[in-house]
């Protein structure tokens, strides 16, 4: 009758079931892809996307979780950077209507600009729960 051994065995289950979930995302051959794809997204949040359009970065401030994942879309004809101000992140050259992805790991606030154009200047919001 003592909670805290109770609670010790409630964590230890987690545990195995958050391990359980990561191997059978490692194996993905194709089967299941659909489980593992809802756990994704529920974990990481909807994608994140920054486009950048008219030598504009929309949205100028994008809130994103830490770990996210940011896809980039440069519909520009231009080729465009996402370069972060700290050094955290740079997609280097992304060219007309191409697209890359950035994640950002660590919590505050990121300004960046594109290394061609540095007028253009954003901000990413990078927010812990
Ligand atoms: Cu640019």
């Amino acid at each position: 009758m003592r909670p805290t051994i109770s609670s010790k065995t409630a964590l230890t289950g987690v545990a195995t079931l958050a391990v359980a979930a990561l191997a059978a995302c490692g194996n993905d051959s194709g089967s299941g892809g659909g489980a593992s794809g809802g756990g994704a997204s529920g974990a990481g949040g909807a994608g994140q996307t920054l486009v950048i359009k008219d030598f504009k970065y929309e949205p100028a401030t994008l809130m994103v979780a830490p770990g996210a994942k940011i896809t980039v879309k440069n519909e520009d004809g231009a080729a465009h950077t996402v370069t972060a101000g700290d050094g955290s992140f740079d997609t280097g050259n992304i060219e007309g209507k191409a697209q890359k992805e950035i994640t950002v790991s660590k919590a505050g606030q990121i300004s960046y600009k594109c290394d061609i154009h540095q007028y253009m200047t954003g901000v990413i919001q990078v927010s812990g729960s």
